[in-house]
């Protein structure tokens, strides 16, 4: 699915983080010490090599809502964006934290003048955060942010498995035709 507001592209597709060669840059579910783990941080390290970890050490830990930007690596885009999602039950307010990785990650890809960014869905895995909040969250975020970008015309939202595009199928439609 994919909807055009304020000349930015918002993309929904199921697929797998690690193959968007496409894409300037790929955003990581990270871990605050921004080493590998499971899911898409495991996914993206394996696929990067150890070369990212390396580079990672001197930026963490990050704080919840944060996110930093490094190289790729062996991985096919141009830089990859750590952001580190809010614990859901944990780190409070959980959904500002979580707004505010979307926030930080496309104000890092403006200040780099990337034109494309693949996020997965941030918390959402080992995290717990609740899907159907969590992509209203990420969705609100974006659409309310694209009326001021001035590089980036495609944002993809790359999920797991269809449940997960069905979810922001829905979310993107009711709140693009809100606008
Ligand atoms: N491509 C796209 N989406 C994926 C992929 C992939 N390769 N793998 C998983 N997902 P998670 P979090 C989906 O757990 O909740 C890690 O261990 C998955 O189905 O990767 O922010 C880190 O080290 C889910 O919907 O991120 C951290 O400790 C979503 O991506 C912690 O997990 C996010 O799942 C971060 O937890």
């Amino acid at each position: 699915m994919r909807k055009t507001l304020h000349e930015v592209a918002v993309e929904c597709v199921v697929g797998d983080i690690v193959a968007q060669s496409d894409i300037d840059a790929v955003v990581n579910a990270a871990n605050a010490e921004l080493r590998t783990g499971g899911g898409v941080a495991g996914a993206l390290h394996r696929a990067a090599g150890p070369g990212l970890e390396q580079e990672c050490r001197p930026l963490a830990p990050i704080r919840p809502g944060q996110a930093v930007i490094t190289g790729t690596h062996a991985l096919p885009n141009r830089h990859v964006i750590h952001c580190l999602g809010p614990v859901f039950g944990v780190d409070e307010p959980a959904d500002e934290l979580l707004a505010a990785c979307y926030r930080n990650t496309l104000e890092l890809a403006e200040r780099e003048g990337l034109r494309s960014l693949a996020f997965p869905a941030i918390s959402t895995g080992a995290f717990g955060y609740p899907l159907h909040a969590a992509t209203e969250i990420a969705l609100a975020t974006v659409l309310e942010a694209a009326p001021r970008l001035v590089f980036v015309r495609l944002i993809r939202f790359v999920l797991f498995d269809r449940a997960a595009l069905d979810v922001h199928a829905e979310v993107l439609e009711a709140l693009s035709g809100a606008e």
